[in-house]
């Protein structure tokens, strides 16, 4: 059954890996599954057709046969259960990273999406240079209890797993704002999901849509 994917036409990142296809992507290539990417515009992203299958009209979504999907972690859990590589074959370290799946999506993401909010969409706003600071020290408290759980091993809980994958797109949304670097264990955290081939194909994949240069994968 073919899989295809949508991203966007042109990312607002120029290509950067920031925008969430680039997590689909990654978890299709880690676990081997080709994948066929439908692009599409903002204005499409609105239209019936998209809404029909993603109801707040955005990327990316996942298409399967009759199975069409939305929301990355589902997508990505869809996929890591479908085919081996992204879980644990033992139900309670399964179950554990599935946890961190969720925890990266609703613990750790709220409060960077609060940033980007605060930065791009409220920084004209007079009440955002009180508001900044809070912002940025309400992700320093998430990243001072993930850094602490990590410690100095090198993924979440045992082998890499599709939590890590998650936890790492989400972290790499930070790196512009120096807020990574400041906790030395997460930044090379992310630095090895990044390091992962898988990642590399991911990320030159979803980069050659917005140069318009072939990947070379
Ligand atoms: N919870 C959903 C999921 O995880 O799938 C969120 C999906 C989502 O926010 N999609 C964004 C989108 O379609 C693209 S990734 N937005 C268009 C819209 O809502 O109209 C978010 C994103 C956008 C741009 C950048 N960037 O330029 O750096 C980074 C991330």
């Amino acid at each position: 059954m073919t899989i295809t994917i949508t991203a966007f036409e042109r990312s607002p990142d120029g290509g950067r890996g920031l925008a969430r296809d680039t997590r689909v992507r990654w978890a299709l290539e880690e676990v081997g599954q080709p994948y066929k990417v439908r692009l599409v515009s903002f204005r499409a992203m609105k239209e019936p057709a998209h809404l029909a299958v993603h109801p707040f009209g955005q990327i990316p979504t996942y298409d399967e046969g009759d199975l069409a999907l939305f929301e990355t972690g589902a997508i990505v859990l869809h996929v890591a259960q479908r085919h081996a590589g992204l879980l644990p074959e033992d139900a309670n370290a399964r179950a554990r990273a599935v946890t961190w799946m969720f925890a990266s999506v609703n613990t750790v993401e709220p409060p960077i999406l609060d940033l980007q909010t605060a930065l791009f969409l409220e920084g004209d706003k007079p009440w955002n240079a009180e508001r900044l600071p809070l912002v940025k020290d309400r992700i320093r408290g998430r990243l001072n209890q993930l850094s602490a759980r990590l410690g100095d091993a090198d993924w979440l809980d045992g082998a890499f797993s599709a939590g890590d994958l998650m936890m790492a797109s989400v972290l790499l949304r930070l790196r512009a704002s120096g807020i990574l670097d400041e906790y030395r264990n997460l930044a090379a955290y992310v630095a090895r999901g990044e390091a992962r081939p898988a990642y590399k194909r991911a990320f030159e994949a979803q980069l050659a849509v917005n140069t318009g240069k072939p990947s070379s994968g």
